[in-house]
C-alpha cells in the first residue's frame, strides 16, 4: 500500500492527526495494535484546555462536545483548614475549560474518520517503521498472518508511552528526562450526579479530586500508595476515604454510589527529545507523559497535533518543510511548560511519604501565597487554561 502519512496509534493524537490531514486533502493510514473496542474502553482524561476546545470546534468536532460537555470557569482547590481557592481561568484569561471525557472525543474521532472513509487498521501487530532517513520510508505490520508494507512520505508516532516509535530513535540521539512520584491515583466512575465543580483537595490524609463526565456520570480520585491494589479498595472504603479528604460542606453534598469502573494509575513525568528522527515525528504520549494533576496529558497531545498537522500540510501540499524542521523545538517548548506546571501542581497538592514538617510548611505557604497574590493566581490560571499554541 502507499499513503502520504503512516500514523502509528489510534488514540486521540493519531485519530485527530488523521482527521485534520484528511480535511486538508492529505492521505493517511492509521495502524492500531488493539481492537477499536479496547481503545474505547479506556477511561482517561476529562478536562479540556481552551486551545483544545477551539481546535476541536475548528475542525468540525465541536457539535457533541458543545452539547454534552460542560464549561467551567476554572477549577477549585480545597485545602484542609483553609478557605477554598479558585483557579479562575475566566477572570484572569477570559477563557473557559470544558469537562468532556477523552472516551467521548475518541468516539467522535472514530465517527468522523468512518464518515470520511478514513483508513484505520486495527489489530495491526508488530508495526515497524523502516528507512526513516533514506528518503523512502515505509512501515510494516502483520495481520492474520500476512506481513503488509505501506510506503509513505512521513511516519507519525502516535503510539503512546509503550509504543514502538520512540524506540526506533537511535539511543545516541534520544535524550529522556523522567521523574516518578511515590504514589498513584485510584480513580472511580459512578453513575451519580457529579459535584458541580472540578475540585482538587489537599488533606493530611492525602490528595483527592472530584471531576465529572456528564450530568449522571462522576469521576473521583484519591491518592493511594504506589503499589496499592484495587482489591484493597472496595467502594465503601473509597467513599469513606474520599469524603474524609474533602471539606465538610463539600463532603455533605457528594452523591455516592456503586463504582462502574475502578483503576489505579502511577504518576510519572517523562519527556523525550527530540520529537523527530528523519521522516518520523512523535506526538502525544509517545513523546511525553505528565502527572494528571494539571489535566495536561490529552491537551498536550492535541497541541502536538496542531503543530504537526500544520507542518505536514505545508510539506505535502507545497513542498515547504520549514514547519517540519522546527516541529520538535516548537512542540517541546509547550511540552516543557506543561510538564513543569504539572510537576509543580503535583508537588503542591499531594502528601509525600517522606515529607518533613518544614516541607509541609513550605507547601502551606505556597498555597497561602496563591490566595494573597492576584499575580500568583493569574499565573496559575493562565497555565491551567493552557498557554497559547
Ligand atoms: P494513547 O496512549 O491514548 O494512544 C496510543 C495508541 O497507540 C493506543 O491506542 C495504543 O493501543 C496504540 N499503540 C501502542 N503501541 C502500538 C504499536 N506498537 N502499534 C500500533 N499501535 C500502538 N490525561 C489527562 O489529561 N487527564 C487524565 O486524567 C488522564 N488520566 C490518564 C489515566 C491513565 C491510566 C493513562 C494511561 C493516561 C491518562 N491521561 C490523562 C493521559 C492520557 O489522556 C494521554 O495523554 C492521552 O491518551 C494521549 O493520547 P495519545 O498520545 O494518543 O496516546
Ligand atoms: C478527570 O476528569 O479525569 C480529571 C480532571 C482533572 C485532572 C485530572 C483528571 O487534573
Amino acid at each position: 500500500m502507499r499513503t502520504q502519512v503512516a500514523i502509528i496509534g489510534a488514540g486521540p493524537a493519531g485519530l485527530l492527526l488523521s482527521h485534520i490531514l484528511d480535511r486538508n486533502g492529505i492521505d493517511s493510514i492509521v495502524l492500531e495494535r488493539q481492537t477499536r473496542a479496547h481503545v474505547l474502553e479506556r477511561i482517561r482524561a476529562g478536562v479540556l484546555e481552551a486551545g483544545t476546545i477551539a481546535l476541536l470546534r475548528e475542525v468540525g468536532l465541536g457539535e457533541r462536545m458543545d452539547r454534552e460537555g460542560r464549561l467551567h470557569d476554572g477549577s477549585a482547590i480545597a485545602w484542609e483548614d483553609r478557605p477554598r481557592f479558585m483557579i479562575d481561568t475566566r477572570k484572569y484569561t477570559g477563557k473557559p475549560m470544558m469537562a468532556y471525557g477523552q472516551t467521548a472525543i475518541t468516539e467522535d474521532l472514530f465517527a468522523a474518520r468512518d464518515a470520511a472513509g478514513g483508513k484505520i487498521i486495527d489489530e495491526a501487530a508488530d508495526v515497524q517503521p523502516h528507512e526513516l532517513t533514506s528518503g523512502r520510508p515505509y512501515v510494516t505490520y502483520e495481520k492474520r498472518g500476512t506481513r503488509v508494507r505501506i510506503d509513505c512520505d512521513y511516519v507519525a508516532g502516535c503510539d503512546g508511552y509503550h509504543g514502538v516509535s520512540r524506540t526506533v530513535i537511535p539511543a545516541d540521539l534520544l535524550k529522556t528526562y523522567e521523574k516518578s512520584y511515590p504514589f498513584g491515583w485510584l480513580g472511580i466512575m459512578s453513575q451519580t450526579p457529579p459535584y458541580p465543580d472540578i475540585c482538587y483537595c489537599h488533606h493530611s490524609r492525602g490528595f483527592a479530586l472530584a471531576s465529572q463526565r456528564s450530568p449522571m456520570l462522576s469521576r473521583y480520585y484519591v491518592q493511594c500508595d504506589l503499589h496499592d491494589k484495587i482489591e484493597n479498595w472496595p467502594d465503601d472504603r473509597f467513599w469513606e476515604e474520599f469524603l474524609a479528604r474533602c471539606p465538610k460542606d463539600m463532603a455533605d453534598s457528594i452523591v455516592t454510589g456503586p463504582s462502574i469502573e475502578k483503576s489505579i494509575a502511577p504518576l510519572r513525568s517523562f519527556v523525550a527529545e527530540p520529537m523527530r528522527y528523519g521522516a518520523l515525528f512523535l506526538a502525544g504520549d509517545a513523546a511525553h507523559i505528565v502527572p494528571p494533576t494539571g489535566a495536561k496529558g490529552l491537551n498536550l497531545a492535541v497541541s502536538d497535533v496542531f503543530y504537526l498537522s500544520r507542518a505536514l500540510i505545508e510539506a505535502c501540499r507545497k513542498g515547504n518543510t520549514a514547519y517540519l524542521d522546527v516541529y520538535s523545538d516548537t512542540a517541546l517548548r509547550r511540552v516543557w511548560g506543561a510538564a513543569r506546571m504539572s510537576w509543580w501542581l503535583t508537588m503542591l497538592l499531594h502528601r509525600f511519604p517522606d515529607d518533613t514538617p518544614f516541607e509541609r510548611k513550605m507547601r502551606l505557604n505556597e498555597f497561602d501565597y496563591l490566595h494573597a497574590s492576584e499575580r500568583a493566581a493569574a499565573s496559575l490560571a493562565e497555565q491551567y487554561v493552557g498557554l497559547p499554541y
